[in-house]
């Protein structure tokens, strides 16, 4: 028996709800063996409203969790939270390394309920880094908006123009989350491999449960890339993944709900359309 590799290189949410802890556990669901290089572990303080703090791990720490992990033979590989521009730069130095082409980018910028962006030359180096290696990248409307070049999308019509534009980076697939945040009657996403948009829709869920979804979401699309499916079913099923992740979070504290990583494989997911748009 052998499994298909799946590595995320990220940093560790020490809550357990996003980072490299979302992703080791979706991979398991998926029955992908995880693997993880850790670029900074983010904790949260409960003496002072669960503010967030970001430690870099050394750089040569990166390098030679890289090394290991890649020694064995990568199936897919994603990234996260990638706190400057030499872990930007020593990430895709790593990707190139692994030879794979199922690489999943997701451009995390800023923490869920943080508003300060982690490092403000992040975004051109993942621009110049990062995206021309991304078979599929998750930005979510902000990030989207920072990649392009634009300002935050916040239509379906500005989503494609950011899509199009991050698309023209060199990420040859393109989702940009638009979930609950354009306010339609659906969670909408949308989905543009360079010739054609469509939008996977879901019934919105009205929960503030939602630490770890956008981890969750790409680690899921990696999983399933890993695991030999197309770029457009990997990101279809992965959006049922991380709906009934969302459907199933709950309450850790009283400051996060996390998602519920594995909720999919015990309650199944809820229906997703997918349209041309
Ligand atoms: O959800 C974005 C995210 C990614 N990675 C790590 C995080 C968070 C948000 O808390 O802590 C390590």
């Amino acid at each position: 028996m052998t499994l298909k590799k799946t590595l995320t290189i990220a940093g560790s949410d020490a809550s357990g709800g996003a980072g490299a802890l979302a992703d080791i556990k979706t991979f398991q669901e998926y029955g992908t063996y995880g693997m993880q290089a850790l670029t900074c572990v983010a904790t949260m303080d409960p003496d002072n409203g669960w503010s967030h703090s970001v430690y870099t791990l050394p750089i040569d720490t990166l390098k030679a969790q890289l090394k290991t992990a890649i020694s064995t033979g990568i199936d897919a590989v994603k990234t996260g939270m990638l706190p400057n521009e030499e872990v930007i730069q020593t990430t895709a130095e790593g990707i190139r390394a692994s030879g794979t082409n199922n690489v999943v980018i997701d451009p995390v910028m800023v923490c869920k309920g943080e508003d300060e962006v982690l490092n403000p030359g992040n975004v051109d180096a993942m621009i110049q880094y990062l995206l021309p290696h991304a078979l599929v990248t998750t930005p979510n409307l902000f990030e989207a908006g920072q990649l392009a070049g634009i300002k935050t999308p916040k239509t379906i019509d500005e989503m494609k123009v950011a899509a199009e534009k991050i698309h023209a980076l060199g990420a040859k697939n393109v989702v940009i989350k638009g979930g609950r945040s354009l306010g339609t009657e659906k969670a909408i996403d949308l989905f543009f491999d360079g010739k054609t948009f469509y939008a996977l829709e879901a019934d919105p869920v009205n929960t503030n449960y939602n630490h770890g979804a956008g981890c969750t979401f790409a680690a899921s699309i990696t999983a399933n890339l890993a695991k030999g499916l197309s770029v457009k079913d990997a990101v279809v099923a992965s959006k049922g993944f991380v709906a009934a992740a969302i459907e199933h979070g709950w309450q850790l504290n009283q400051y996060v709900g996390p998602v519920m990583h594995g909720a999919k494989n015990i309650y199944g997911a809820p229906e997703i359309t997918v349209r041309e748009i």
